[in-house]
């Protein structure tokens, strides 16, 4: 092509500066003198966007001249995290661009560390999304990612005095060079109102939605590139503006400030997202943000089939939409709509049509994170669809009345309506009465799905019922986060590890060569090293690299027992103070994770991890031995410096509390050993990598239900366990508080009195596994064999495996490649 077209597709180290120099022109309208760090990202990233524009176009013309069957996934969160890294792994000119930028005198890294991170989700879920969409686009899956754009991700975290802080955070105030803004791809979304019955022009029975407000929402859309492919799939996210009759109302009545106070409110639909991990009762915004992306998305469905059909017959051969959790599980309510009221089609069929188009992925088993939603609110909101939620359920119950004549309390159990003071809709039950699959997250999760929340509709329909384990992607896991690792994969499996991550077994034969070892513990010390730097810069604490890391981060929450850590560690300090030390291993631990803002416990954890930190630290009797850090405002970026630094990784949640987890598999991967209970993929993990290269300790989920059930007493563990009991008096001594016995006192006692996560019935094992541990780092050959078992051994928890299952088990779609030459 000519020189122009060249300067936006070239991946010479030439041409992506004649690119970079030109964008600076054109797009940031700087001279170099004048260009500050951000312009120098804003140009590398139009530099990198050019050249994804193409594989997009081409894309989308190949998947819709073949009227391609798409997976929609549909998640209120994506945790994406920083971009420009990754699109150039994916397009695969990393090399070209660091050349080209030192050719510039740049470097690349500096331009790297400017782009703030998208954190459009809390933790897990909202990065399994992110996973999951990198997977679709390798995987050359016809797939679009819908979700909201919220224009301030998860607050940042800054700690004053050992305290959280929240802070807005403010990833677009730059601008955001990633998106591409479609402001005639808008759709109506209405809410409130009531319904009106009429008759139709052939005389049959229909309602009308007499709506109170309206609004639009508008497609902000984000190119997703594949790895070692050319498809490049699309995230769709939905912005909100006010509607038409935000201005007609202005108009009419003359109530100017009324009709923007009303503006006002609809844009705050997608301000802000929620920053709890778990639901809290009974948020109206937040109902109102699921609505309004389902209903654009679906909206946006329904366009796309009607291109290629004259009506919404075969929807559901088009498209498999995942819910990822129930928050979009009102999709189910408004698909009916669409058929029933908007395209005049009958009960039966829509029904069909709707169960035929949608699968449902649970992500939790707590009985208070199961979302729903008071019948009230619901209705006041959306009462078109709380009517027909309520006919779906009076089918449904009609249905089970039959099957089980005897049993009016298992119907009850299995409404959508939860009776009571507060009547309440159980999205769950929505979800999974209205998908044609369910599956959770883990083996262990999964089996627990079909035995506790859902098993009466386990019993109903078993065939609807599968296990998909979550999986990470390698390429920003291990390629991005670590490239010394990457080389030594490169170097002996090739490159094609990264699009299958199964070669990573090519490792194992070298686990006990000298050579190789040396060359792991470079790596692995190399990554250490980062890390340490980066805790200096955040922190000011010094650390020892070549002490052992033992690290946990997650976000903050009773059950995954930061604070069974905190134990631990006041255990290894007061041996230490006492002369009665065993352990002699050094050890860096490190913290990191935000707390819901509302969730008292969790923050007063984040204070004790600084009370701990600030007592051991100082004290030269034992900051020899140990030190405690606690990284401040763990996103995704930060998370990509820590996972190749862990020796150690920390998975000890209750059994039966942790879904999966992600974080294990990331940890694993880089060659950290698990620490970890019997929980999520902690399972399969363990067995992967071999029961011997795996720390494991404490209570299953059968042990966990048998000791509830026989009347757990947490104070009688403490009465009987002098060095357990010592701890906690530690704790309550003031001597993390300045002598305030009282500071910790809502831990203490809620281990003392009620525990239920039984913290103090697992204590012994965790220390013992602990020392273990410690000991099986004072033999390096052994460790570093170990270690390198994990990495070679966990393929499995590739992204690119879970997202074939979702593919043959539950979407029955095909790949469909892409080709630039055509
Ligand atoms: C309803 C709203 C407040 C809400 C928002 C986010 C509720 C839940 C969540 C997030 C849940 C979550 O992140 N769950 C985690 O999903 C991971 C991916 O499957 C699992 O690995 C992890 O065990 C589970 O806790």
């Amino acid at each position: 092509g000519s020189s122009d077209e060249r300067t936006r597709t070239g991946m010479s180290p030439e041409s992506l500066k004649r690119a970079f120099v030109d964008s600076m022109f054109y797009v940031q309208a700087r001279y170099w003198e004048v260009a500050t760090p951000h312009d120098l990202y804003m140009a590398a990233a139009y530099t990198v966007r050019d050249r994804m524009l193409e594989r997009w176009i081409r894309t989308a013309e190949t998947y819709r001249k073949a009227d391609a069957r798409t997976v929609c996934y549909l998640s209120a969160e994506y945790l994406l995290g920083p971009q420009l890294g990754n699109n150039l792994i994916n397009l695969g000119i990393v090399d070209s661009a660091r050349q080209g930028a030192r050719d510039l005198g740049i470097d690349l890294q500096e331009i790297l560390d400017q782009e703030p991170e998208p954190g459009l989700g809390n933790g897990g879920l909202g990065r399994l999304a992110a996973c999951y969409l990198d997977s679709l686009a390798t995987l050359s899956i016809p797939a679009i990612g819908y979700g909201i754009r919220y224009e301030h991700g998860i607050f940042d975290q800054k700690i004053v005095d050992g305290w959280q802080v929240e802070d807005c955070d403010l990833w677009l105030t730059n601008g955001n060079p990633w998106e591409i803004p479609r402001p005639l791809l808008r759709y109506p979304v209405r809410f409130g109102g009531h319904t009106e019955p009429y008759t139709d022009e052939h005389g049959r029975f229909r309602v009308r939605w007499v709506p109170e407000l309206d609004l639009y929402g508008m497609a902000y859309d984000t190119p997703v590139l594949g790895f070692g492919n050319d498809n490049t799939n699309l995230l769709r996210l939905w912005h909100a503006t006010a509607g038409r009759s935000f201005d007609l109302q202005a108009f009419h009545k003359g109530d100017y400030y009324g009709a923007v106070n009303a503006k006002v409110g609809a844009e705050n639909i997608t301000k802000v997202l929620y920053p709890n991990d778990e639901p809290e009762v009974g948020k109206e915004l937040r109902l109102k943000q699921q609505y309004f992306f389902v209903s654009c998305s679906l909206q946006d469905m329904v366009r796309v089939h009607l291109q290629h059909a004259p009506n919404l017959e075969g929807f559901h051969e088009r498209f498999a939409a995942q819910l990822n959790d129930t928050h979009p599980s009102i999709a189910v309510a408004e698909l009916m709509r669409l058929c029933l009221d908007e395209h005049g089609m009958d009960w039966e069929r829509a029904w069909e049509i709707t169960r035929r188009t949608f699968a449902y992925t649970n992500h939790t088993l707590l009985p208070e994170a199961l979302e729903t939603w008071p019948v009230e609110l619901f209705g006041r909101l959306l009462p078109r669809h709380l009517e027909i939620i309520y006919e779906i359920n009076a089918r449904f119950l009609d249905e089970l009345r039959m099957r089980y004549p005897f049993d009016p309390e298992r119907v009850a159990r299995m409404s959508l309506i939860e009776e009571g003071p507060v009547r309440r809709v159980r999205m769950a039950h929505l979800a999974t009465v209205g998908s044609f699959a369910v599956n959770g997250v883990a083996a262990i999760h999964s089996e627990l799905v079909k035995s506790t929340v859902l098993r009466d509709f386990h019993e109903l329909w078993p065939e609807k019922f599968h296990n998909i384990t979550n999986g990470v992607t390698p390429r920003r896991f291990i390629q991005l986060s670590n490239p010394d690792l990457c080389g030594i994969i490169t170097d002996l499996a090739g490159p094609g590890w990264a699009r299958d991550a199964e070669n990573l077994r090519t490792l194992e034969p070298h686990a006990d060569d000298a050579a190789f070892q040396q060359r792991w513990q470079a790596m692995k010390r190399a990554a250490k090293e980062r890390l340490a730097a980066r805790i200096r810069e955040a922190t000011g604490a010094v650390v020892d690299p070549q002490s052992l890391f033992d690290i946990q981060v997650k976000r903050i929450h009773e059950y995954k027992r930061q604070h069974l850590n905190l134990l631990h560690i006041v255990a290894l300090y007061h041996r230490i103070k006492q002369g009665t030390d065993s352990d002699p291993t050094p050890r860096t631990f490190v913290f990191g994770g935000k707390a819901a803002p509302g969730y008292f416990m969790a923050k007063l954890i984040i204070k004790l991890i600084h009370s701990v930190a600030e007592v051991i630290n100082r004290d030269p009797e034992v900051n020899q031995r140990l030190r405690v850090v606690f990284v401040p405002n763990f996103n995704v970026k930060n998370a990509e410096c820590i996972y190749p630094a862990a020796d150690l990784s920390e998975q000890i949640s209750t059994a039966g509390k942790e879904a999966s987890g992600t974080g294990n598999m990331k940890f694993s991967m880089n060659g950290a050993l698990t620490i970890g209970t019997l929980d999520g993929a902690n399972v399969e993990i363990r067995d992967a990598v071999g029961h011997e290269n795996f720390f494991l300790f404490g209570l299953t989920v059968a042990e966990v239900e048998r000791t509830l059930a026989e009347g757990y007493r947490p104070w009688e563990y403490y009465r009987s366990h002098d060095e357990l009991r010592e701890v906690i008096d530690l704790l309550r001594s003031g001597l993390f508080s300045h002598g305030d016995p009282d500071l910790f006192r809502p831990l203490t006692d809620s281990l003392l009195q009620h525990d239920p996560y039984l913290l103090l019935a697992d204590y012994p094992a965790y220390v013992e596994a602990q020392a273990r541990a410690g000991d099986a780092f004072r033999d390096p050959a052994g460790w570093t064999r170990m270690s390198i078992l994990n990495a070679a051994r966990t393929g499995f928890f590739s992204s690119d495996r879970a997202i074939r299952e979702y593919c043959r088990n539950i979407w029955q779609v095909e790949p469909m490649p892409v080709s630039l030459a055509a």
